[in-house]
């Protein structure tokens, strides 16, 4: 739409209207798709982005943690670039992948961020506590689920794992929809904020470490470089969540490759390292989003190069 931008951040209702230009205006190459219903009974909406047959896809989710807003932006932002930049290596990426992307997974936190709690992280769907709703939709997959050192027990904590793997619809729509086209996935993508990190498999165990461990390092290299090379100085840390952050059970990255079999994917973590946090200033957007594409037509190279797409 005329008014959308990337100089401020967006709301929900603005980005489906995004969605819906970008729908309209390329029909050629986009395909809508709804994965399922919030709790509140929102449409979790997506866009496949597909140039010609036979490539490999990319799933890429954004905002499944509510306050992140910097990764629909971001989001956004790619979208917009796959669909209209000249670049040739942007153009490379848009037409030789199959690209599944999902600007806002947790809608309904989402909204409420936007107008209740700019600091809520999780869903809305409510809990044996009625002072405390939601769950992280984080530790909500189905893996390594009931385990208290990567998820919490207690609806009251940030990083609660729900009432049962796959409890909010949100998971359990994402879940099946993933499966159908796990196949077609060579890349699971997930955007985060903030701490300028690229993660890998796995976020259960600091001491385990996925086969290909070393595959993914070399492809979270090549974008941690093509990040620096933008020149602002943006240092990433790469490495398996569990080994660099901290451990993390019930992921959507770790369900992807632990249960789905798409074995190679990442998290990434944006700006900033802590200053401004969540509520990163809207005059980063720009810039995250540069840095962003030239991490993602790095991946892309190197996955190719690595056999994953
Ligand atoms: O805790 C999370 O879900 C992610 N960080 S955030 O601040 N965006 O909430 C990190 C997930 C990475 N996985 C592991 N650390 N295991
Ligand atoms: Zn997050």
């Amino acid at each position: 739409g005329e008014s959308f931008g990337w100089d401020r951040y967006h709301s929900y209702e603005s980005i489906q209207k995004f969605i819906d230009g970008v729908i309209e205006d390329h029909q050629d190459v986009v395909t809508p798709f709804i994965i399922g219903k919030s709790y509140e009974g929102r449409d979790i909406r997506g866009i496949k982005i597909s140039y010609k047959e036979g490539n490999r896809g990319i799933f890429l989710e954004s905002n499944i943690h509510a306050r992140e807003w910097i990764t629909s932006a971001t989001c956004t932002f790619f979208i917009n670039e796959l669909l209209t930049s000249k670049n040739p290596e942007i153009r490379n990426i848009a037409e030789n992948v199959d690209w599944y992307i999902i600007p806002v997974f947790n809608v309904d936190g989402f909204v409420y961020s936007h107008e209740k709690d700019r600091m809520w992280r999780k869903t809305r769907q409510p809990t044996t506590n009625p002072k405390c709703p939601g769950a992280d939709p984080n530790r909500n997959f189905d893996t390594h689920w009931n385990n208290d050192q990567g998820s919490s027990g207690n609806p009251c904590d940030e990083t609660y794992r729900g009432s049962a793997p796959l409890s909010e619809p949100e998971c359990k729509a994402l879940a099946d929809f993933v499966r159908s086209i796990k196949d077609k996935v060579g890349v699971y993508l997930t955007y985060h904020s903030y701490g300028q990190y690229i993660l890998t498999a796995y976020g259960h165990d600091e001491n385990e470490f996925p086969e290909n461990y070393d595959d993914m390092l070399a492809i979270a290299k090549a974008s941690h470089d093509a990040i620096l090379d933008q020149g602002y100085g943006t240092k990433y840390t790469y490495g398996s969540a569990a080994s660099v952050l901290y451990i993390a059970t019930g992921s959507s990255l770790d369900y992807a490759y632990n249960e789905l079999d798409i074995k190679m994917g990442f998290t990434f973590e944006f700006r900033d390292k802590g200053r401004y946090g969540f509520v990163l200033p809207s005059i980063n957007i720009l810039p995250n989003c540069q840095e962003t594409i030239a991490a993602m037509i790095a991946l892309v190279k190197r996955s190719k190069e690595l056999g994953y797409l």
